[in-house]
């Protein structure tokens, strides 16, 4: 066994030096080197895109548990926007997660910000351009502006952030409680629900290492959170408002209760075993919310969305999943129709679908029907 390792290309192989305990120096982790940019610092903040969902609050508590253990450095997690989901209120409210909302802010000197599941300049923030952002650690495949970033670790192969914060914790042998075991663990379960394909090796490490320090019982309170009225009334919006084309079904809702109800819809219609894409667009002050998934892989939806939305707004994300955004000059029936048409005209062009009159999903008849006065 002593011949020396060479690669396919017959060169030497680099290897890693070793310390005496022949574990690969410290230096050439990432998780090192994410802690070296941070040492000096009196205060890290953990910034996430807005709406922040269970991968993005479970990949805030895992780095600030890690910055806490390893550094001692004080943290504070903060939040964007609303978190509106039933699911996602139930993780805040079970797990007793403190945000600080990113509006009541004032960046402190010596303070170092750390961006998770999300990049700089994509549209999905409202920070300031003083934020002292220092390092960024996404999975999106939506690209950022990641110049003068100190530190960045993205990962567009990984199924969720949490996946990734969990290897740093494993890399510094922290083991977490089960309060931020069940935090990662749901973070990553969320991100790979319905399309197991998306996981990599680095996520399925991540659940088997999570899943008995989680509790399955307050997983099971967040999995099936109580659901507001509200919730009912978008549903039904969406369903007797969605349309056919070929394998696509959009559904127009006018009145969001929240803006990630676009999102709970379109998970719904995207089962729907006729389709293969499936878009919600709904309105929520003074916004079109949209929210698109594709069945089938390869589909580079938020590379899609974000060329169909072009100028009107912003959107991106992930192969089958993808969220946007464009701001309404109005909210009169007439300028929301037009945006409608203009989107689903830009829709089926992108899809090569031809244009055509949308099948409704339950025909007017039925829905008249159904009604018992
Ligand atoms: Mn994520």
């Amino acid at each position: 066994m002593h011949e020396s390792k060479t690669s396919r290309t017959g060169k030497p192989r680099l290897k890693a030096p070793k310390s005496p305990n022949g574990q690969k120096t410290s230096m050439a982790r990432r998780s090192d080197r994410f802690l070296a940019q941070l040492g000096n610092y009196k205060r890290v903040s953990l910034v996430t895109h807005v709406n922040p969902d269970p991968d993005s609050l479970g990949s805030m508590m895992g780095l600030a548990h890690l910055i806490d253990q390893k550094l001692g450095i004080p943290t504070r997690l903060t939040r964007d926007g609303l978190i509106s989901r039933a699911e996602n209120r139930a993780m805040v409210e079970l797990l007793d997660i403190e945000l600080v909302p990113i509006e009541s802010i004032t960046w402190e000197a010596d303070e170092a910000v750390v961006m998770v599941d999300s990049q700089p300049n994509t549209g999905r923030h409202h920070l300031g351009d003083d934020v002292p952002l220092v390092a960024v650690i996404d999975h999106h495949d939506t690209p950022g502006n990641l110049e003068d970033i100190d530190f960045v670790d993205v990962r567009r192969s990984l199924g969720a952030t949490c996946s990734l914060v969990t290897s740093y914790l494993r890399e510094q042998d922290i083991s977490p409680d089960s309060r931020l075991a069940t935090a990662l663990l749901y973070g990553i379960e969320t991100e790979l629900c319905g399309y197991p394909r998306e996981a990599s090796p680095v996520d399925d490490k991540a659940l088997i290492h999570l899943y008995p320090l989680a509790n399955k019982d307050l997983m099971a309170r967040i999995r099936n959170a109580r659901l507001p009225q509200t919730y009912f009334n978008g549903l039904l919006q969406g369903l007797q408002n969605s349309f056919i084309y070929d394998r696509l079904i959009i559904s127009w809702v006018d009145d969001l209760p929240q803006p990630e109800m676009a999102a709970e819809v379109v998970d719904f219609l995207i089962r729907f075993e006729e389709v293969d894409w499936a878009l919600c667009a709904g309105v929520y002050n003074n916004n079109l919310i949209l929210s698109l998934r594709a069945a089938v892989s390869d589909a580079q939806a938020g590379d899609l969305l974000s060329k169909v939305v072009g100028k009107l707004g912003r959107a991106g994300g992930h192969d089958r999943r993808a969220g946007g955004l464009i701001p309404l000059a109005s909210v009169s029936e007439s300028a929301i129709e037009g945006i409608q048409s203009e989107l689903r005209k830009r829709l089926l062009k992108a899809m090569h679908i031809e244009e055509c009159r949308g099948q409704r999903l339950v025909s007017k008849r039925d829905i008249l029907q159904n009604l018992h006065t």
